[in-house]
């Protein structure tokens, strides 16, 4: 889909379009990342890599819902020293921006992984900070504004590429996250990750996944990460990819509505296939010009208006 109303630029990124590949939904390999690329998406986010490999959570890893998917997949990655070698292949390959998701333990390990992503190639990093399901990474670091600050100016200090800032949703105020992560010097912010969240079987009458918690993605997330957005936007004028439940181009419109500069779309994906961002992107088109809007970027936080 080409039309010039889907040009966005984002945080010094230029996108055709405003449809991302959220962080966790393909693999590692270009070639999967290239699938998604034939499907019109506008940028992609790999999941997230660490300092060393992880071999994850034992199965079940993820469980169906009516309305999304609970996962605890435990942050498997094969470590960011061998995954440097995709990142070099992706960027031979893909024509839009490529941005990488990075975790730590540590101030420090954020740091490092960032450093070798960008310095491997990645357009940007996104530091996922909201990783429901694993202890003394992820949320733990999200969901406490001063260790959060310490990891985006250690990263900011080690990398010249934009950093986003992924947010949790199982916090009280995201706001006040929010705030810090941009007082630290986040370029951007991604809004939000999974809803922490379970299911339990009712034959075993145990818990469906081996680590009994996971994080809820799909259409059930929808409202709930548009109003982060909508919060998020009210206080913080830094540039957010709205992310949760996005399954059609009204989820978008609404999501730009609600004050995102961009979509994240991972569950869609998972259930439908790359189709989804062509889809969104002609209805989030079609919506543009019959409205007599000449780009997204003219209804970013329209709803705010009074
Ligand atoms: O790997 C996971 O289990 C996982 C991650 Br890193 C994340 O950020 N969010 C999520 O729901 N699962």
């Amino acid at each position: 889909m080409n039309s010039n109303r889907l040009n966005i630029n984002f945080a010094s990124l230029k996108l055709k379009n405003p449809t991302v590949l959220a962080s966790g939904i393909l693999g590692y390999s270009a070639e999967s990342l290239e699938s998604i690329v034939e499907g019109g998406v506008g940028a992609v986010v790999t999941k997230s890599v660490g300092v060393t490999p992880r071999i994850g959570y034992a199965n079940p890893t993820v469980v169906q819902t009516k309305c999304g998917l609970i996962n605890a997949m435990g942050l498997p990655n094969p470590g960011i020293d061998a995954y440097v070698q995709e990142i070099r292949h992706a960027k031979t390959v893909l024509p839009v921006p490529l941005i990488v998701s990075v975790y730590g333990f540590s101030v420090e390990e954020y740091a490092i992984t960032a450093k070798k992503a960008a310095e491997a190639g990645a357009d940007a990093v996104e530091l996922n900070v909201s990783c429901p399901h694993v202890k003394e990474t992820g949320s733990e670091i999200g969901q406490n504004s001063e260790t959060l600050a310490k990891v985006v100016k250690k990263v900011k200090a080690a990398v010249q590429k934009p950093v986003f800032v992924k947010l949790s949703p199982n916090v009280t105020d995201i706001v006040e996250v929010a705030e810090a992560a941009v007082k630290a010097g986040a370029d951007a912010l991604t809004a939000v990750n999974t809803v922490r969240a379970m299911a339990i079987d009712v034959e075993t009458a145990l818990p469906v996944l081996s680590n009994k918690r996971g994080g809820l993605s799909g259409p059930a997330i929808k409202p709930i990460a548009l109003r982060c957005v909508y919060d998020i936007y009210e206080k913080v004028k830094t540039p957010v990819m709205g992310c949760g439940g996005i399954t059609s181009w009204r989820d978008a419109v609404e999501f730009f509505l609600a004050g995102a500069s961009a979509v994240q779309i991972g569950t869609a994906v998972a259930f439908e296939n790359a189709g989804v961002f062509e889809a969104i992107n002609r209805g989030v088109a079609a919506y543009l010009k019959k409205k007599d809007f000449r780009s997204v970027k003219e209804i970013v936080g329209l709803s705010h208006r009074s």
